[in-house]
């Protein structure tokens, strides 16, 4: 067997985003597409040779092709091992795992997680470093730089194994071990939480309903909840991964999640409900004949977490994307330890789950996770939200109730406006950042404007600074919203806006969210000017 070297030029627009690379799924196709970006990962990280990596994805439409490709790549770049999930798929938290676990050199990832896939839909593929998380802005940029000076690739001609066989091959010189894809992940699973009493809690009649969205999670869930935990045969839907996610978006929230927020609204609800998305690092939580909002669920699982085994010792500090609400900082307060305001994305948390100054993180996304891995994972909330249930004996329910009542509530929801003309989204967020300072102090309806922040952040551990993360208007009371563009997006520009007002201990906390949230919505739309500047007066999507 031999490496080819080919030629080849710089391709525009491999730059990561909020998660890695992610582009419509016919524009990886393109010939030398993966090439490239593959080839800019190892060189931009100084070259693969001698090093191992774990390799998987989410099973979507192209993972297999792709993952043949970097196996030969990696052969013909002198990578000494792979370890590859059987069937090419991993989720995102068992990746991060397998590369803590066997202290490699990193791994690649492909998923574009809440994307839809197929032919004609999304691919992504991010690179992981060897702390097990997603590659920080100063890898991601030299990667980017990497992609822009490209002149040649390695390929070996070598074909690549067959994934669905477990065990060791050799390509090119190169190891590539086969493994399970869930055996690691459930054993970690089990040392972290009380097995026995989540097993007593289904043993006793415990109903439960997940959706694993036709993505990554299923086998993991099955394998764990009606497996191991015996849960009931059928507690997981949707529990087989397809190419295209059954033609869904595997994002779990109430719009895409549809048929379990209908089964959780049902008269005859099970007790507890959840989805994960497609690359299995997010979590949807739902109790019967009820929705938490991921900032609350972040909240309520810090609140709470010591009832779990791996955090009976408590926490060293929590960690929130600016977005999120800010429910769990009243949380933090009260349990006098640290809360860190990052900007969107899981990389921004890695130095500060290193370090130890956070044990549990979160995004409003529904990404929640802890000092575990590297990675948000999905069914690791689930998993501690049902040793809390377990452990405390009381329902979703209850537990949010004695949680607002001791916090107050932070009513919240994120309205998207989806592939809005990048020019009319650039101009709407310019027009308010240069709008932020004369702000302070005017009064909108009922709100008072008590700041405008353009979001910067300067990691505690290393001092590196982000700039412009989005736009916060705070107004007096605690009551807030947030503006940005997101960075995962494949078509024009999604803007989102984030909404949340706060109301104490003793207001009403028990209102619809809509109803609690709407003159904050009405203020916000017209603030941005978003009528007038997009054409736009309704949400394409509200979570
Ligand atoms: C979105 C979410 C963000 C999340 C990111 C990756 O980014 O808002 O919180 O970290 O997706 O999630 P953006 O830039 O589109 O707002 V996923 O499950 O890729 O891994
Ligand atoms: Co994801």
């Amino acid at each position: 067997m031999t490496t080819i070297v080919t030629p080849t030029q710089p391709i525009d627009g491999q730059k990561p985003g909020t998660s890695g690379l992610r582009k419509k799924t016919p524009v990886f196709m393109e010939p030398g597409y993966v090439e490239n970006f593959v080839q800019a990962i190892f060189d931009g990280i100084g070259g693969a040779e001698g090093k191992t990596f774990v390799v998987g994805g989410d099973g979507r439409y192209f993972n297999d092709k792709a993952i043949g490709t970097i196996i030969r790549m990696a052969a013909a770049n002198g990578a000494a091992k792979l370890i590859v999930g059987q069937g090419g798929l991993l989720s995102t938290p068992a990746a991060s795992n397998l590369i803590r676990k066997n202290k490699t050199d990193g791994g690649i990832i492909l998923s574009a997680s809440h994307n839809p896939g197929g032919p004609n839909a999304d691919f992504g593929i991010k690179f992981n470093i060897p702390n097990g998380g997603p590659a920080p802005e100063k890898v991601t940029e030299a990667i980017f730089a990497a992609t822009t000076s490209i002149s040649e690739y390695r390929i070996s001609d070598a074909a690549a194994p067959d994934l669905s066989v477990l065990g060791t091959s050799d390509v090119d010189g190169m190891v590539v071990q086969v493994i399970d894809s869930v055996a690691d992940y459930a054993e970690l699973m089990g040392e972290l939480f009380d097995f026995d009493a989540i097993k007593a809690l289904f043993a006793g009649g415990f109903t439960m309903c997940f959706d694993a969205m036709h993505a990554v999670t299923g086998p993991y869930a099955k394998a764990i909840l009606e497996g191991t935990l015996g849960a009931a045969p059928g507690t997981v839907i949707n529990g087989v991964p397809s190419p295209d996610f059954g033609g869904g978006h595997p994002d779990p929230n109430p719009v895409w999640a549809k048929e379990l927020v209908d089964t959780m609204m049902a008269a005859d609800a099970p007790d507890f409900g959840a989805a994960s998305d497609g690359d299995g690092d997010r979590n949807m939580i739902m109790g019967r004949g009820q929705f938490v909002s991921p900032s609350d669920s972040l909240a309520m699982l810090t609140a709470n977490a010591t009832h779990a085994p791996a955090y009976a010792k408590g926490l060293s500090g929590v960690a929130r994307s600016m977005p999120t609400s800010q429910a769990v900082d009243r949380v933090a307060a009260d349990l006098g330890i640290e809360c860190f305001e990052t900007p969107t994305g899981w990389k921004f948390f890695g130095n500060l789950l290193d370090a130890d100054r956070a044990t549990l993180c979160g995004e409003e996304s529904a990404g929640t996770g802890s000092n575990h891995v590297r990675e948000k994972d999905g069914l690791w909330a689930v998993l501690l939200w049902l040793n809390i249930l377990a452990a405390k004996g009381q329902s979703v329910a209850e537990i949010s109730a004695a949680h607002w009542a001791k916090f107050g509530r932070n009513y919240y929801a994120r309205h998207d406006f989806e592939a809005v003309e990048k020019a009319k989204a650039n101009d709407l967020v310019d027009t308010l950042r240069e709008a932020l300072p004369g702000l302070v102090g005017q009064s909108f309806g009922p709100f008072t404007v008590a700041g405008g922040t353009n979001f910067a952040y300067t990691d505690p551990v290393d001092g590196s600074v982000s700039e412009n993360q989005g736009l916060i208007v705070a107004f007096e009371g605690g009551s807030r919203f947030v503006i940005r563009l997101s960075g995962t997006g494949t078509e024009g520009a999604t803007i989102r806006l984030y909404l949340e007002s706060y109301t104490g201990p003793d207001g009403d906390l028990a209102l619809p969210v809509d109803q609690a949230l709407s003159e904050i919505v009405a203020v916000a739309y017209e603030m941005i000017g978003l009528t007038a500047k997009t054409g736009r007066s309704e949400p394409d999507v509200v979570t």
